[in-house]
């Protein structure tokens, strides 16, 4: 095993990572923008290098003063987190050639997943079934006209480089066809370089589901289930869950062995996830997303393995210490995501310094987090701030225990949305299992966020600065906690910056 790693990210994920690599006896080395100085992930690594300013292309997103880093840290091996240079093959070669193990699978692979294009043909070599469309681009519009009259309207033009939404076009008609190709070409050639597009027939409303595998250098390869990601807005994913409430056995099992199947097919390496669209009981191969994920916390509460940790083991040239019938996810797994973003602006970031903040806990909850009482939340990055997730021994107990913990949680000084989250978690819709891809669009289109009047919102926040934390002695021998405004104030958002 490596006596010395180095996380290349921030936030909630650089935390994470640091905390297994811990555990597991490794010295930790952090890297930090100029805006980070202060930030949790720094002060819990055994080392931390400053690399630059703010901008992430200065710091974290520029490979040379990572590799400057490592080399100046003297560790063995690169973790990249999620985001920044994770999925980016010029980065895992950079620590190749400069003598580190970059965790994460090879350059070649990522490569060859990252075009849309091959990662659907490499699929259809392995017998998965891939959404109806061309299998290679064009360059006249006529042949793609005649394409989308063989897949039939409405067709979603779709960038080979593309990913997470980018250089996509819904095209409902043969008159709207030329100008979605044009629109979808600018926008892929300003994302990726790359203004190649292709054609797939439009699933209207699918669901999102994906499944965790891992793979070692030694031939062994597993599924650890699926998570259904349904639920997001403008591709930004906002809860997930362990299982999928409409996964049969069966199904689970076919998309299990697909997703190994296509893996291996890539040459593949470390934990990955080989993402689906759901539709009337079939499941299409979409695309691999080469990183460990955000929302990893829920297959790990239902499988009770430690995906950094496996991470590590395999990344050092280890094998996965047990076979895919020893995997047996039991009980039900739900994430929150808490992004500072202003639910009352149109969900535009929101910056601020966290004045107060109380995380939950409790038995089947888990809170990854980067937050601290005065830390400053910028608007430089990704606006995550931390993941909540619970555990139940089914879905209805980890949704209530969801509700539970949202209803503790209070992070004062930026907006989040938690108030919609618990709205969500109320949902009859979402209750009942009955999710897409449009889930928000279909019953949250007019939702405002309640706005607690303004003099209440400043007495709350003065009240909770004022509290401090514990409860207070009442001049008897009997000591009884009195409700502190922290909970009476329960989950408003209170912007203040
Ligand atoms: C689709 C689709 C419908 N039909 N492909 C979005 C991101 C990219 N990875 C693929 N995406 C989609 N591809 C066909 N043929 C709908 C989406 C899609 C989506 C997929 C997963 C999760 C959320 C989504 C939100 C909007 C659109």
């Amino acid at each position: 095993m490596f006596k010395k790693i180095l996380i290349a990210n921030r936030g909630e994920i650089a935390v994470r990572v640091l905390r297994t690599a811990r555990e597991m006896g490794i010295a930790t080395v952090a890297v930090y923008s100029e805006a980070d100085r202060k930030s949790p992930h720094v002060e819990l690594a055994d080392e931390a290098i400053e690399i630059g300013p703010p901008l992430p292309l200065e710091s974290y997103l520029n490979i040379e003063k990572i590799i400057t880093a490592a080399q100046r840290a003297g560790v063995e091996a690169i973790h990249p987190g999620y985001g920044f240079l994770s999925e980016n093959p010029l980065f895992a070669e950079s620590c190749t050639k400069a003598g580190f193990t970059f965790i994460g699978p090879p350059a070649e692979a990522m490569r060859k997943l990252g075009n849309k294009l091959e990662a659907r043909h490499l699929a259809i070599s392995v017998k998965a079934l891939v959404i109806p469309g061309m299998m290679a681009s064009e360059v006249s519009p006529d042949v793609f006209k005649k394409e989308a009259e063989k897949i039939g309207y409405p067709v979603l033009v779709k960038a080979a480089a593309g990913g997470g939404g980018k250089g996509m076009r819904v095209v409902s008609s043969p008159d709207d066809l030329e100008e979605g190709l044009q629109a979808a070409m600018r926008e892929s050639k300003t994302a990726f370089g790359d203004a190649t597009v292709y054609l797939e027939k439009y699933i209207a409303e699918p669901r999102h589901i994906e499944m965790q595998i891992l793979r070692d250098t030694h031939g062994n390869a597993v599924w650890l289930g699926e998570r259904e990601c349904s639920i997001q807005r403008r591709h930004q994913k906002i809860i997930e869950e362990s299982p999928s409430p409409v996964l049969t056995p069966e199904l689970r099992e076919e998309m299990g062995s697909v997703a190994v199947a296509i893996v291996k097919a890539a040459g593949y390496f470390n934990a990955g996830t080989v993402e689906f669209l759901y539709e009337n009981g079939r499941f299409y191969f979409l695309e691999v997303n080469a990183r460990l994920q955000v929302e990893h916390p829920v297959t790990e509460f239902c499988t009770g393995l430690d995906l950094v940790a496996l991470q590590l083991e395999i990344a050092s040239g280890g094998k996965i210490p047990f076979t895919q019938k020893d995997v047996n996810p039991r009980g039900h797994s739900i994430e929150c995501r808490i992004y500072a973003e202003d639910a009352a602006k149109n969900f535009l970031p929101s910056s601020g310094t966290i004045v107060g903040l109380r995380e939950p806990q409790g038995p089947g909850v888990r809170c990854d987090s980067g937050l601290r009482e005065g830390l400053e939340i910028s608007v430089h990055y990704d606006p995550i701030l931390s993941k909540l997730v619970t555990y139940g021994d089914n879905r209805a107990e980890a949704i209530r225990r969801m509700q539970c913990s949202l209803s503790e949680y209070v992070i004062l000084g930026v907006a989040t949305p938690i108030n919609l989250l618990q709205n969500i978690l109320k949902h009859h819709a979402f209750v009942s299992g009955e999710l897409s891809t449009h889930f928000l669009e279909h019953h949250f289109a007019d939702w405002v966020p309640p706005v607690p009047d303004e003099a209440v919102q400043e007495v709350a926040l003065i009240a909770a600065l004022l509290a401090g934390k514990g409860a207070k002695h009442s001049g008897s021998d009997i000591t009884r906690a009195q409700p502190t405004p922290w909970q009476t104030i329960g989950s408003w958002e209170i912007a203040r910056t």
